[in-house]
């Protein structure tokens, strides 16, 4: 996510470690250069003006100047207002209790989707929820809500020739099935025209809805802000959800849209899949941003994904030495379910792309379980059998070779070890931590 803007920012930080100690002259060339970043990354001009301002003001202060850390220094006081610019302390959208959502936005930017993803946390909550339709027009708009509804076991509603029918029918249908949320998905128009507009109101108006969300599609930059600032004027919104951050996003519109709009972003998507929506926090953002990790965030992603039974079993075996291939492909199979490695990453600290970090290696990830699925139960049992020829069979069925075997079995003795160790020791290993640490797509 904002790769290119993440990195370009951590190499000028980077550049100003090496410094020591910062004269007035060194931050103004920061500043300066942090201002083309900004720019490049699309961020609003006034936006990137206003933010250089206040931190040079604060960078240039005698006492940090001469401090023992100036780069420190600096940093902090950038990832404060980084902070401040996504959006400060924003009240984050009550999953647990929220009783109704409006989604709005231009065609295409992601409302259908991010309406069934937003069930979808609820349903993991335990709540009921109740999927609308205010989409009369198209037909297969239905369909896709339907489609969506199904595969999270939520009702959906679609019925009615205008919106207010629709509207009126689903809160109705709401009360007599028990529903405790309803979540209207409005139709998607190519533009802001008034026709759009005057339904929206009318929709408002008659839900009163508790969160008024508008969708914007993360890859339009200033267009996304744009759109906003005529949504939060003609309407009135909420909050923001932003989607497709996943794809190319240069960060412009997470870094302007509260700014400008005075409207803070509540979601981000990060894929098309119903579990790649998430919960927005500035400070993660900043810090993830700055190379610094999101730990929260990953720990929070981890606990959703992975079965917490399995999860205990898992970490019991491992830290009583009966610790088998067969549990390192479950293992595997577990860090797979958090979702693409490369988005993983991005939230554990130190792990930045400049620095060299560690390589990511999803195709390893896929071999290392390719070379498991070889073996026969027996095998990942009792690794102690596998002899050369054993060995040589495994590499052929898993189309990789005798080296890579051999590696994955040491790299699997060394986990092992690590795991006796911290039995030995009494400390009780942190799920997380073994995770990470053991597999071979995570290493240098
Ligand atoms: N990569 C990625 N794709 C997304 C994300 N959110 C939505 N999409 C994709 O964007 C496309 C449009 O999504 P929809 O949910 O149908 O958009 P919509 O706003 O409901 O569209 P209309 O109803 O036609 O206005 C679909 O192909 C989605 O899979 C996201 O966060 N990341
Ligand atoms: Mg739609």
């Amino acid at each position: 996510m904002f790769d290119v803007f993440s990195t370009k920012i951590q190499g000028i930080f980077n550049k100003l470690r090496k410094k020591g100690l910062l004269t007035k002259d060194d931050v103004s060339a920061t500043m300066r250069e942090l201002r083309v970043v900004l720019l490049e990354a699309d961020v609003n001009f006034k936006v990137a003006k206003e933010f250089i301002g206040k931190i040079s003001e604060k960078a240039v202060g005698a006492e940090i100047l001469k401090s023992l850390d100036p780069a420190q220094h600096v940093i902090k006081i950038v990832k404060d207002e980084l902070i401040e610019i996504l959006g400060g302390d924003i009240p984050q959208v009550k999953i647990e209790s929220v009783k109704s959502i409006l989604l709005l936005g231009l065609q295409g930017c992601g409302k259908t989707t991010t309406t069934a993803k937003l069930a979808y946390k609820m349903v993991q909550k335990k709540r009921r929820p109740l999927l609308v339709g205010a989409d009369p027009y198209r037909p297969a708009a239905k369909e896709q809500l339907q489609i969506l509804g199904k595969k999270i076991n939520v009702p959906v509603f679609v019925e009615g020739k205008t919106v207010i029918e629709t509207l009126e029918g689903s809160l109705a249908y709401a009360k007599e099935h028990k529903c405790d949320c309803i979540i209207v998905d409005s139709a998607g128009r190519l533009q802001i025209d008034a026709l759009m507009m005057n339904e929206l109101k009318l929709l408002k108006q008659r839900l009163n809805p508790e969160e008024c969300l508008l969708v914007v599609d993360g890859m339009t930059g200033q267009e996304a802000v744009n759109i906003a600032s005529t949504f939060e004027k003609e309407i009135g919104i909420s909050g923001i959800i932003l989607t497709k951050l996943d794809g190319d996003a240069r960060g412009g519109a997470a870094l302007s849209i509260k700014m400008v709009t005075g409207k803070p972003i509540k979601f981000m998507g990060v894929g098309e899949n119903i579990e790649q929506l998430e919960p927005f926090y500035p400070e993660r953002m900043a810090q993830r941003i700055l190379g610094m990790g999101d730990v929260l965030s990953l720990i929070e992603k981890a606990e959703e994904s992975v079965n917490s039974e399995e999860a205990k079993s898992l970490q019991q075996r491992m830290l009583s030495q009966k610790f088998n291939l067969e549990d390192f492909l479950s293992q595997l199979k577990q860090i797979k379910k958090l979702g693409p490695l490369d988005q993983l990453m991005g939230m554990v600290p130190g792990f930045n792309k400049m620095s060299g970090g560690m390589k990511v290696n999803e195709k390893q990830l896929g071999r290392t379980e390719a070379i498991i699925n070889s073996m026969t139960r027996l095998e990942r049992k009792k690794p102690d059998i596998l002899n050369g020829s054993r060995r040589k069979r495994i590499a052929k069925g898993s189309g990789t070779t005798v080296e890579e075997v051999n590696q994955l079995l040491k790299q699997f003795e060394q986990l092992k070890n690590m795991f006796g160790s911290l039995t030995k020791q009494g400390n009780k290993s942190n799920m997380l931590r073994g995770m990470s640490g053991g597999v071979p797509g995570f290493r240098r």
